[in-house]
Order: structure tokens, then sequence, then C-alpha cells
């Protein structure tokens, strides 16, 4: 579907869960790649919704309230505000960046819920499930850990296992035990909704080989799942921390974080919406618009098979046109890790770096791991600002404004006759957007970066070669052309950097 026109685009990155500060990892795989992407767009005139916000359901939150001896609530309400305000603050343009605790967002959870049930698309099923009998409660997702039945991992979750992706249900892990009290759980019947992935199989195939474009890191992962074959997925959880389920017979049962939390992409969109006059449909209902999600890798199966299996048996909405998900970004050659305080925390950059939210920026696009896990060092961080930053980009800039400052009293000069050398550095300059807009377009961000980069290079081998500052004696009817063409180059470094 490459070729296909879009008359808008609905961008949305992952919506993290409040139980933690944004770290560099968090940023270069998902929210730094979704803002050039973004800018990019409103920049070549396309229409464009930019969804975000922070995920407050699921154990992860309630696991952190007990962490922190605090409530849920208060949990959520610490982490949205801290980082909300640290996206906004590092220059991430989010059109909005909402919460999934929002009543906004409990209805329209519940209506699609409800949807999707009075269709039939559910299978209701009575199961065994893990119970901890000392705290007294079902032990979904991450209260739950066990030994991965796939690789091998001893502190696999109950959902999936951090170590080699793989989406897991609690019965499958060996040595369960409770990630509240430590013990070994014991089975109790429960009643759920699982949404039949297995049946959905055939058509999430045809979605998805009707996307050969997508990334390799993607895909392989995405395929590697459908060749073992879906299995159906409980929508619905025994946990108090969450969203009702909107059935009589669900007493004290909450929606499956995962099953409401994409759905906050819809529900964000109606409300940014609502804010500036538009209506919200054509952005999630209409075949000329192209959705794409932003994320990490281990989100990567929830985005390209469980959303979209949830989307195609409510019926009514568009899927997903691509999923460019990136790696994992490590922190000087060790995985980065809330739980061990291994990252470089946003809040803390920008306070130890204020005013410096590009050098960052300009570092995680650089390096971004977007087909293999990459390596974050601060002696790679130093060097790029100082070589590539200050050295290529800051001394092109500053040589062809200074100059013209000096020569011109800062205003543009006029352009002359033309050398050959001025007429190859203006072909390079008229193919460079085109060149860069490419690569924007499908994903290639470090590529791109590295040709605005080149652009710059080029600038200063203009310089160098021209040496205007030798000139006034001369040469200088040479000296407006040179400058001019510099400057028409720091013009389009600025347009294509921002
Ligand atoms: N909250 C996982 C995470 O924070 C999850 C993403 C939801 S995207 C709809 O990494
Ligand atoms: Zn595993």
């Amino acid at each position: 579907m490459a070729e296909q026109q879009f008359s808008r685009t609905t961008v949305t990155a992952a919506l993290i869960y409040a139980n933690g500060p944004i770290h560099i990892g968090h940023l270069a795989g998902c929210y730094v790649p979704a803002d050039i992407y973004v800018r990019y767009l409103r920049a070549t005139g396309h229409d464009v919704a930019f969804i975000s916000g922070t995920d407050e359901h699921g154990v992860p939150i309630t696991i952190r309230a007990q962490k922190e001896g605090i409530t849920p609530q208060e949990v959520v309400d610490k982490y949205y505000v801290q980082i909300r305000d640290s996206f906004a603050e590092f220059g991430i343009s989010f059109d909005i960046y909402s919460r999934t605790s929002k009543p906004a967002h409990h209805r329209m959870s519940q209506d699609i819920f409800l949807q999707i049930y009075d269709k039939g698309g559910f299978v209701e099923e009575t199961t065994e499930q893990y119970f901890d009998p000392k705290a007294g409660q079902f032990l979904a997702d991450r209260y739950i850990v066990g030994t991965c039945p796939v690789c091998g991992n001893e502190n696999a979750y109950g959902d999936q296992c951090e170590r080699c992706g793989s989406t897991l249900s609690p019965t499958e892990l060996i040595n369960p035990r409770s990630a509240l009290s430590g013990e070994t759980p014991v089975l109790k019947p429960t009643k759920n909704w699982y949404l039949p992935l297995d049946a959905l199989q055939p058509r999430l195939s045809t979605y998805v080989e009707s996307h050969p474009e997508w990334k390799t890191n993607v895909a392989g992962q995405v395929r590697s799942w459908l060749s073992e074959g879906l299995k159906p997925r409980a929508m619905t959880r025994d946990l108090d921390w969450g969203i009702r389920v909107p059935l009589s017979d669900a007493e004290g049962k909450v929606l499956y974080v995962w099953f409401d939390a994409p759905i906050g992409y819809i529900t964000f969109t109606q409300e940014w919406a609502e804010q500036v006059g538009k209506a919200w449909e054509p952005y999630w209902k209409s075949a000329d618009t192209k959705l794409v999600h932003f994320i990490g890798k281990d989100n990567i199966v929830f985005h390209c098979l469980i959303f979209p299996a949830m989307l195609l048996a409510e019926g009514s909405y568009i899927l997903p046109d691509n999923v460019p998900a990136n790696e994992f970004l490590n922190l000087e050659g060790d995985k980065i890790s809330t739980s061990r305080n291994w990252a470089v925390w946003l809040h803390e950059y920008l306070e130890e770096f204020p005013g410096r939210a590009d050098v960052l920026r300009y570092a995680l696009c650089a390096n971004a791991p977007e087909s293999k896990d990459n390596d974050f060092t601060w002696k790679d961080f130093q060097a790029r600002n100082n070589s590539e930053l200050a050295d290529n980009l800051g001394n092109f800039i500053n040589r062809a404004l200074v100059l013209t400052q000096k020569n011109f009293g800062g205003a543009v000069p006029p352009v002359g006759a033309l050398l050959d050398l001025d007429r190859a550095l203006l072909a390079e300059l008229a193919a460079a957007p085109a060149r860069i807009g490419e690569r924007l377009a499908t994903y290639r961000f470090r590529d791109a970066l590295a040709e605005a980069m080149n652009l710059s290079r080029a600038g200063n081998k203009y310089l160098a070669e021209t040496e205007p500052w030798k000139l006034a004696k001369s040469q200088p009817e040479r000296v407006p052309t040179i400058l001019n063409l510099s400057l028409q180059l720091a013009a389009t470094l600025a347009v294509v950097l921002e």
C-alpha cells in the first residue's frame, strides 16, 4: 500500500505506564522518531494528529503503588504530571497528551467492549486461574512470575517474557510464584471474556501480508507469532484497578490493560478534536487516513496483532498502516532498567543540561536503534556534540552568518555570475529536501539526519574552497554570491533540521 494517497495521518506514540519517569530508552525507541515524523508531515502541509498520553491501568501501576506505599491513583497523578512536563520541555510536539484514567476513556473502552460483545466477538470461558490465598486475589499479568517456557528466563511475567518477547498466559509459566507474597499460587475457577485470535488469524494474516513494507524487525516478530498460531486471549481480568467490565455478570472484573490502553489513542483523538473543533471520526474511520503507531519493540505484538484484532472485531475502524517500532537502546553497554535505576532520566538531563534538549535529540536520532539494539554512551554523546554539532553544523552556520554580518551588515547579498562549483552546490541544495523527505517518509530517521549533516559538510567544503574571507581585495565581486549561496544552504539546513 506504499503508493496509496492519504488525506490525513493519525500518528500515535506509545502510552507509557504512569509508574515512573521517562528515560532515554523511551525517547530513542518511540518519542523522538514519532516527533520527527510528525514535524516532517506538518512541514510538508499534511493534516496530522499526534496523539499520546499515559497508560494508567494495569498491574504495573498497582505494583508501583505497593512499592511506594501510596495509592494507585496517587501513583498515576504523580507520574502523569512529571512525564507530561518533561516531554513538553523536551519539545515533543504532541497535539494532545492525555491519560487513560479520564471518564471519557472509560466510556469509550466500555463502548468498544460492548460493540464486540454484542456482535458475539468474545468467547466467554470459565478457566482455572492462579490465586494467591495469602493476598486474597487472582494473579494476573505481572502479579505472577515464573520460568518462561520458551527461553528459560526465571523472571518472566504472567503476560510476557521480557527476555525473549514471547506473549504468555500465567498458566504457561513453569514454577509460578506470586509477585505479591512469593507464595506458590493455587488454581481457582473464574470467568473471563476472550478475544478469539485463533479465529481471527486468517484475517490478521491477510492484513499483515498486505504490508510488505513493514520494517524487518517488526515483520519478523509478527510472522513468528503467526506461524506459531494465535491463541484466544482474555480481555478481562480479576483485578480491582482498571476499567469495569460493563456486564452484569462481571462483578470485580476489569478490562485487560492491553484492551483499554490502545483505545486510549482513539479517546485522546476525540478529546483533541473537540478542543480544536474538528470531527474525530475521519482520523480513525476513513480509508484515506494513514494510521501509524510509534512504539518500542516490546509492544509489537499488541499493536500489530491484538489491537488490529480488536478493531477488526469491532468492525468500523481502519487498521494501522505501519508500526515502525525501534529496538532497544542500552546505556554504557548495559540494559536500561528502572528497577536497577540504570537509565538517563529525561527530567534529570533537562536539569543538568538546561536549554540543551536538542543535543540529546540529535544524539538519540543519530544513534537510534532503528534496526538493532544500540548503545548510548556519554563519550559518544560528547563526540557528537563537539565534532558533529559544533565543528560541522555550528561552524558552518557561524561562518555564513558572521561573514554576512561583517561584509553586508547582516543583509542577504545578491547572486552574481555563477561558477561551476556554485552550480554544483545549488544542485545539491535543490535535491536535498526531497532526498531527506523520502527518508523521513519511510521512517529512516538516522539516514535523514545523516543526509542533513552531509549538506552542512558540503557547506563547509564550499567555504573552504571559495575562501570568501580572503576575497575582499582580490575578487570582491565573488563575495556576495558565495555568501548568498551559503545563506541559502543555512536556511535549508534550518528547515530540514526543524
Ligand atoms: N503501557 C507499555 C509500556 O509502557 C504500555 C504501552 C501501551 S501503548 C497503547 O511500555
Ligand atoms: Zn522468554
